[in-house]
């Protein structure tokens, strides 16, 4: 018998091929919005980033086999659970063939990568981003995010409600749900990852209080609405990444 990993292997080389074949088709191919920031050649490196992978040609075999081991590390589940998986991955595949069968452009390699790691996109600003339901630490989450070629997520004025209902939504046992700012270097100057200044409205009432001069990383706080707060950066919370 052949074993589970065989099989999910070859779904993925049947899809790797799909992929190839339709990016040699249409890489000039970009009338659909949502991938047009995709089509610029940089489909090949997004790839790359999602996989972890540093080189800079593309590898996509490689990529496709990093994938699978992170499934399998990620789903080191009983065997009875792996026929449902196979089964549910298999339609997956077949729904993704069809499509890129059907759009055939070089931007759904992207959308397939993101798709492993189970991203959803979000229209408005256009980047992907994930709610972990695992806990970390702040620079724990900070770090299961880079792995995934993305960070902790950036807020601003305009997206903050749609991620306080995300965060509402999923939010369980770690109550609180980190997000992409500290105050680690330098006390008091709260910065998001991609370098803009967190703007002041976010802030729940009080807060950021620094409280017993020990919080230096912020989370949307159940206490607090999922509003921002500071928080004690080795408490275990949930954590939303973001890919650009
Ligand atoms: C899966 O679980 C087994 C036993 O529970 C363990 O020996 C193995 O290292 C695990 N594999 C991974 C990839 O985590
Ligand atoms: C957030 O959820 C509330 C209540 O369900 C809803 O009224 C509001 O439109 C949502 N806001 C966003 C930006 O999703
Ligand atoms: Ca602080
Ligand atoms: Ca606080």
């Amino acid at each position: 018998m052949f074993s589970y990993k065989f099989i999910l292997q070859m779904l993925f080389h049947l899809m790797l091929f799909s992929m190839t074949y339709a990016s040699t088709k249409c890489e000039n191919d970009c009338t659909d919005n949502r991938m047009k920031h995709q089509c610029d050649g940089s489909a090949y490196r997004n790839v790359y980033q999602f996989f972890g992978d540093s080189a800079s040609q593309p590898n996509i075999n490689k990529c496709i086999e990093d994938a699978i081991n992170t499934l399998f590390a990620k789903q080191n589940k009983s065997v009875e659970g792996w026929d449902e998986s196979i089964k549910a991955l298999t339609a997956k595949l077949e729904t993704l063939e069809r499509k890129i069968d059907k759009i055939g452009r070089i931007g759904e390699i992207c959308y397939v990568s993101q798709w492993i790691h189970g991203y959803e996109y979000y229209e408005q600003d256009k980047f992907w981003y994930k709610f972990h339901n695992d806990c970390m630490s702040w620079s724990e989450a900070r770090d299961a995010c880079q792995e995934e070629g993305g960070d902790l997520i950036s807020l601003n004025e305009d997206n903050f409600d749609f991620f306080r209902n995300v965060s509402r939504s999923y939010a369980g046992d770690c109550y609180h749900v980190w997000v992409g700012t500290a105050d680690i270097s330098a006390e008091g100057q709260w910065y998001w990852l991609n370098g803009e200044r967190v703007s002041s409205v976010l802030w729940y009432p009080d807060q950021p209080d620094n409280a017993l001069s020990n919080e230096h990383c912020g989370d949307l706080s159940r206490d607090f609405q999922f509003r921002l707060n500071d928080h004690v950066c080795s408490y275990k919370m949930h954590f939303i990444c973001q890919i650009i």
